[in-house]
């Protein structure tokens, strides 16, 4: 028996674990007490790693559909010699635009995957590049890139040592943190209140996180950047802006003060239902306050002014003086900084359209949303075939019912995935992903939003399976298609010219570690990095350190991290306060009283998988539509409900609680386990019900392409199959 450390995959937290190993298995998990950041933390996700590697339903063998329309089992040369005559026949018949990539949320927890599909990206060059983003943190990054000159340099509570955090639209005591890595949520928050501090939560329902705050706001949904506006007005009127050591940094201050001139808290107060007195006293404490964070995630991204919402929570940060201080809103100095990668100055928005639609592409991508569209409406430049990469759209992507049928016309379909699930049911070419215990582990992405800087590097805790390839090398086999070099291409020739295309970035020698394949890609990113001293950080320096190393907490970096073509803080970006007239013009008629529907999260899932193993499933319901005691009498609600926008229907198992508003009701994404042809024996017992067959993919906000996913007009009635009983 042997102890093995790793890191768990599964969210942004990055616990560190402790797994007993007895030969090829995995006896016992716990958290490490002694990881550099997570001290021990563990939730019950860690614990069922186990239970994913050994779900007999996991897609185990390469699979490829044949004439009667099955998936048959193959050999792996087999499906790459597939994957390369009809890539081929796509790219010579219709060009690169015509091949999609979808990359799913695992692939940034995956820092092998990340750096190897931005390779696949630049060999294909394709305009059709999807993913989770845009139905996510876009947004933030949109914000981050106009104001700071960078999508990964975002602002995050400095959480140990602030003394008051406003949280919008975030239930960190569930998700544990979103662009924010601060293992132990629970505890921070509790330390924070008993060390006097204070925390309030902007929730349209009463979550976890806002049953421990000290104030609760039930916001009306999508009304956050109206409540921001008017705390910018309290604060100018008040005269209480103190931009502290940042002012001789920022630029147009200003013009947000003229523009929060029209949205006092009185005006404001009805649309989001926030009495104005709560408003001028929050502005007070915030900028009263020794230190203080504002802090906001999905639910301010996922909704209509989701960039102007993002961006007006850091000029509050800038406002009362809490950017990049101790205790207020700070950046991360991750060792293997992706902004070498990627260093854009100035704005990378609408370089290209979308097909269809027009939508202009942001850092790189179109929107999610317009997936559907791209692959159904006939006509020059359609996406004739799909890679989709531990991503499953069919249920996280809006209008998912269209693309559900936009992926039956495709000439081919290819996915990476751990299961045969709703997405990957259509493939052609169905690629079996390696179990997460069998792969190297480095935080790559999730250590630019983290509340310490800290690096550790983990071997797999268990070796690979024989018949599995890691994503990364299934990736080079592609760049070797898509370069014409054929299905036996030269990986190793392949991976060499990756390599030396990152250190021409970096400007550093690609040969220097001896490595190869993603540890070295880490390994040149981390010499690159911020930490080396008398010699460069390398991986072998992290790999000495199994419970990771520790450089220290956060500390102030501006102006020098700013990388905007002004060198400053821009605090009103052109194209965010354009965004405001739309704002205006909602303040002019009083709000709508139509329902609305908003999302959840659980503890015990993980958006729209981990529903297949037994110690998460079981429990109560987890895929329930909450419903507020007044709608659930006035509607005469029994134990399901029948939900509709004009996009679709469900019929939802109803909760009824008063912790949801009235006139709210909030159902988790990423259920509704009961198509054909899926491997998903447990979660299909209990299937719940998609979501995303509410919200239409038509609706996105403007400045990110990030689709309207919270907030959606929704029509409510007794489910008619339980009428007729
Ligand atoms: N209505 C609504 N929709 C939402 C959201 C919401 O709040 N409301 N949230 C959005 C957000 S924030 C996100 S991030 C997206 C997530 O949506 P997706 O990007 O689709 O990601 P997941 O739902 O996490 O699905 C992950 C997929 O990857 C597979 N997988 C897991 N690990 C690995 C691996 O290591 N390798 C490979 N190859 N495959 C793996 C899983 O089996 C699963 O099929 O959903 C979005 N959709
Ligand atoms: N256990 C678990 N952990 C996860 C995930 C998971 O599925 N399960 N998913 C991971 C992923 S991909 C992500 S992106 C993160 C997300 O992390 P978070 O953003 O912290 O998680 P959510 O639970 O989506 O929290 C969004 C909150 O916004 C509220 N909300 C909805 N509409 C509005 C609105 O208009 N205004 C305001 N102010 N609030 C609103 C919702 O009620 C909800 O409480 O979590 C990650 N961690
Ligand atoms: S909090 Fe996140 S990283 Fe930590 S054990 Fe749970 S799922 Fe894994
Ligand atoms: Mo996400």
């Amino acid at each position: 028996m042997q102890i093995r450390r790793h890191i768990c995959p599964l969210c942004e937290a990055g616990c560190g674990l402790l797994s007993e190993v007895d030969t090829d298995d995995v006896v016992s998990t716990r958290g490490n007490p002694d990881h550099v950041s997570s001290r021990g933390h563990i939730c019950p996700k860690a614990l069922a790693l186990r239970e994913l590697h050994a779900d007999p339903d996991r897609v185990r063998t390469p699979l490829i559909r044949s004439a009667d329309g099955r998936l048959e089992p193959v050999s792996w040369d087999e499906a790459f010699a597939a994957i390369d005559a009809r890539l081929t026949a796509v790219l010579d018949r219709y060009g690169p635009d015509s091949v999609a990539l979808y990359l799913g949320n695992p692939v940034a927890h995956d820092f092998a995957t990340t750096l190897y599909s931005s390779a696949t990206m630049r060999a294909l060059g394709s305009r059709n590049i999807y993913s989770a983003n845009t139905v996510d943190a876009m947004p933030k990054f949109v914000a981050c890139q106009l104001m700071f000159g960078g999508m990964y340099t975002v602002p995050l509570p400095d959480l140990d040592r602030c003394s008051y955090v406003l949280i919008l639209g975030a239930n960190p005591l569930v998700s544990n943190g979103s662009l924010l890595t601060a293992p132990g949520m629970r505890a921070r928050l509790r330390a924070l209140q008993r060390r006097g501090g204070r925390l309030i939560v902007v929730d349209p329902n009463r979550s976890q996180t806002a049953r421990e705050a000290d104030e609760h706001y039930p916001i009306r949904p999508g009304a956050d950047a109206l409540l921001l506006l008017a705390l910018v007005h309290a604060l100018f009127s008040e005269n209480s802006v103190n931009l502290g050591r940042l002012g001789p940094h920022v630029r147009g201050l200003e013009t947000i003060e003229e523009l929060a001139r029209d949205f006092s808290p009185e005006v404001v107060a009805p649309h989001c239902d926030i009495p104005a007195a709560d408003i001028r006293r929050l502005a007070r404490e915030l900028a009263a306050a020794p230190t203080a964070a504002v802090y906001g995630r999905t639910g301010t991204c996922t909704q209509r002014f989701g960039t102007v919402t993002s961006w007006l929570i850091e000029v509050l940060n800038v406002l009362t003086g809490n950017l990049d201080r101790p205790g207020g809103a700070m950046f991360a100095r991750p060792a293997a900084d992706l902004r070498a990668m990627t260093a854009q100055r100035g704005v990378a928005f609408g370089r290209w359209h979308s097909r269809v639609r027009s939508a202009p592409e942001t850092l790189g991508e179109l929107p999610l949303a317009c997936l559907a569209e791209e692959i159904d409406t006939p006509g020059d430049g359609q996406v004739k075939a799909l890679i989709t990469v531990a991503g499953n759209p069919a249920r996280s992507a809006p209008n998912s019912a269209r693309l559900t049928a936009a992926f039956g016309q495709l000439e081919l379909m290819i996915s990476m995935d751990l299961y045969r699930n709703e997405t990957t049911r259509h493939a052609h070419v169905l690629l079996p992903a390696p179990s997460p215990l069998t792969k190297p582990h480095y935080d790559l992405f999730f250590h630019h939003f983290a509340i310490r800087n800290t690096a550790t590097y983990a071997p797999p805790v268990l070796p690979p399976a024989p018949d599995v390839r890691p994503e990364w090398q299934i990736l080079l086999r592609l760049i070797g298609t898509v370069t014409r070099q054929g299905a036996t291409a030269d990986l190793a020739a392949i991976d060499d010219l990756v390599a030396e295309s990152l250190a021409r970035t970096l400007g550093a020698d690609s040969q220097a570690g001896g490595l190869r394949g993603p540890e070295r890609l880490l390994d040149l990113l981390l010499r690159a990095g911020p930490y080396g001293d008398t010699e460069p950080l390398t991986l072998a320096r992290v790999r000495a350190h199994p419970d990771g190393v520790d450089f220290g907490p956060l500390r102030p970096q501006l102006p020098g991290l700013l990388n905007t073509p002004s060198g400053q803080i821009e605090l009103a970006p052109q194209p965010l306060v354009d965004d405001i007239a739309e704002l205006r013009i909602r303040l002019l008629s009083p709000p709508r009283d139509t329902m609305v529907l908003i999302g959840r999260r659980h503890l015990r899932s993980n958006n729209s998988w981990m529903h297949n193993l037994p110690t998460l499933a079981k429990g109560p319901e987890r895929c329930t539509l909450l419903v507020n005691p007044a709608d659930a009498a006035r509607l005469r609600l029994g134990t399901r409900a029948r939900v509709a926008s004009h996009a679709g229907v469900v019929d939802a198992a109803v909760e009824v609680t008063d912790a949801v508003r009235p006139g709210v009701v909030s159902l988790p994404h990423g259920w509704g386990h009961d198509e054909p042809d899926m491997n998903l024996g447990i979660a299909a017992r209990r299937p719940g019900v998609n979501s995303n067959v509410l919200a239409d993919g038509i609706e996105l906000d403007p400045l990110s392409g990030t689709a309207v996913l919270n907030g959606i007009p929704v029509q409510l009635a007794a489910s008619p199959e339980e009428s007729s009983l």
